[in-house]
């Protein structure tokens, strides 16, 4: 009994926690103003220097000349001039934003100058004499989190949507930043709460009864409270199995060419590539180390990188540590491209290698290369077989060979509609709240009590929570926000 009434104190004490937090998520805090360039540095026709804050338009209306801006109503642009004393600085743009209808919910502003290097710095050396901060990386997208505009999972999509350099990466940020991802946790966060309050009621039926056999309670509960679990359980792993195609999706797929030495590997390159990267020459052993570049296929990226000729003996140790690292990255690669010289290899040979190849656990394409100067009787022998047959040096069939690329990512289980995980830190916190529902499913197997099986449960929120940045620590919110660049 007493330890049910401390459980109880403890969930209402934990409530009123919440609420406390909530509501002060809910108040738009003003902090003290500050300033960035939010666009990059170097000359541009336009430049942006974005300020935001309290009082950041009454001091931005100290240094302007053409309206008074205090008296100007939100979303609104006006021409004036910037002017340090009496000095011209810039002939500029001014957009107002007031609070709470900002990005950042606070007031702010924004000055549209040209964009030379030296205009900016003025204007803002000008702005930092009269009040404002230099902005912190990060620090109006984390403003926008703690007032609310944004959850923590939002936030960083901001990031992501920023680096975004495909077509897949910009639609997972967006869906992302637009709350998709967010919602999904929420909803995910119900379920749980249901759960947990399925275990109160029962806490509550085994004090109130006291004849109530303890049993006959935990019978009734079990099953329910089990299938509720496993439910749960489906949506969370196919979260945390998405994240292997998210991760694709931001970092791109690793995809290392490997073969003999002169099989064509960084004529390939190249041709993909549609530029002259690598070396490419008739010796064998050209490439020493490998080279690395990033090719766009359809919108998904493949980090392809050329290797040193595989060969089992050579005298020269230069070609030893090349082909050493080739099998380096061979172990670290998501795919890896197979080339063969049909030239000089025999149906005998290639099948010797590619017995080899089949016991990789890593996607192999098998290509053979040269078609246009390989026999037609060993190239009609592999057209039966797996084999993509191409011209590196002709770019003859490089379309297969995309098609095959495509076709290992899978990134037809991509829909527009699909929740991606894209970011490590989110796929660590579901596979924690993973763990806390299969500790809760084992408890109600042996029969552990409700207010153990009640802690799992919180756990799980908790891990949840943590994604979308309900519960967070300073550390953790440091850490993510200098990751940002500075004026995001
Ligand atoms: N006929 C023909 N020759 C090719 C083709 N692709 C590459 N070659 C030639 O094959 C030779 C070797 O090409 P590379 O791209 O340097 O081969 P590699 O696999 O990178 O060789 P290493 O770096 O030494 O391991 C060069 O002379 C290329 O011109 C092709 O499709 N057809
Ligand atoms: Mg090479």
């Amino acid at each position: 009994m007493l330890q049910a009434n401390t459980y109880r104190f403890a969930v209402k004490l934990h409530i009123f926690a919440c609420k406390l937090n909530y509501s002060l998520l809910e108040n738009v805090r003003q902090e003290d103003p500050i300033i960035a360039l939010a666009t990059p540095p170097g000359s541009s026709a336009i430049a942006v220097v974005r300020l935001s804050g309290m009082g950041v338009i009454e001091l931005v209306n100290q240094v302007f000349l053409g309206k008074d801006l205090t008296q100007q109503t939100s979303h609104t642009i006006h021409f004036g001039t910037i002017h340090d004393n009496k000095r011209l600085l810039d002939e500029v743009l001014v957009s107002i934003f007031r609070a709470p209808k900002s990005f950042t919910q606070e007031d702010a502003v924004e000055i549209s100058c040209h964009g030379s290097n030296f205009v900016v710095q003025q204007i803002i050396q000008l702005l930092v004499r009269r009040g404002a901060r230099l902005a912190k990386p990060g620090e109006f997208t984390m403003r926008a989190f703690l007032n609310g505009r944004l959850d923590l999972a939002q936030a960083e999509a901001v990031a992501d949507l920023i680096a975004a350099d495909s077509a897949a990466a910009h639609r997972a940020a967006l869906q992302q930043m637009r709350g998709g991802f967010s919602s999904k946790i929420r909803q995910l966060k119900k379920q749980l709460i249901h759960l947990a309050s399925m275990l109160e009621l029962a806490l509550d039926f085994s004090e109130e009864d006291l004849d109530f056999s303890e049993e006959d309670v935990d019978f009734i509960d079990k099953t329910a409270l089990k299938t509720l679990v496993q439910e749960l359980l489906i949506p969370i792993t196919q979260l945390i199995q998405s994240f292997q195609l998210g991760n694709v999706i931001k970092n791109g797929v690793s995809t290392v060419i490997a073969g003999k030495p002169n099989a064509g590997k960084s004529t390939l390159l190249n041709a993909m590539l549609n530029e002259e990267k690598a070396i490419v020459s008739h010796i064998p052993g050209t490439t020493r180390d490998f080279i690395e570049a990033e090719v766009n296929i359809e919108g998904v990226h493949f980090r392809c990188i050329d290797t040193a000729g595989l060969r089992d003996q050579t005298d020269d140790p230069v070609e030893a540590i090349g082909i050493a690292r080739t099998k380096e990255q061979l172990q670290k690669a998501a795919i890896v491209i197979y080339l063969f010289d049909l030239t000089t290899e025999t149906l005998f040979s290639i099948r010797q290698t590619n017995l080899r190849l089949a016991s990789s656990e890593v996607p192999c394409i098998k290509v053979g290369n040269k078609m246009d100067a390989a026999p037609p009787d060993l190239l009609q022998a592999l057209q039966q077989e797996d084999f993509v047959l191409i011209s590196a040096a002709q770019q003859q069939n490089l379309h297969l060979l995309n098609s095959r690329l495509l076709a290992c990512v899978s990134l037809d289980r991509l829909s527009k509609t699909d929740t991606i995980v894209v970011n490590a830190r989110h796929h660590d916190s579901l596979n924690k709240c993973k763990k806390a529902l299969e500790d809760v499913l084992e408890g109600i197997e042996s029969n552990l009590t409700h207010e153990l099986l009640a802690q799992d449960l919180r756990s799980a929120r908790y891990y949840l929570g943590e994604i979308t940045g309900e519960v967070t620590t300073e550390e953790l919110l440091g850490n993510l926000f200098a990751k940002f660049c500075i004026g995001k």
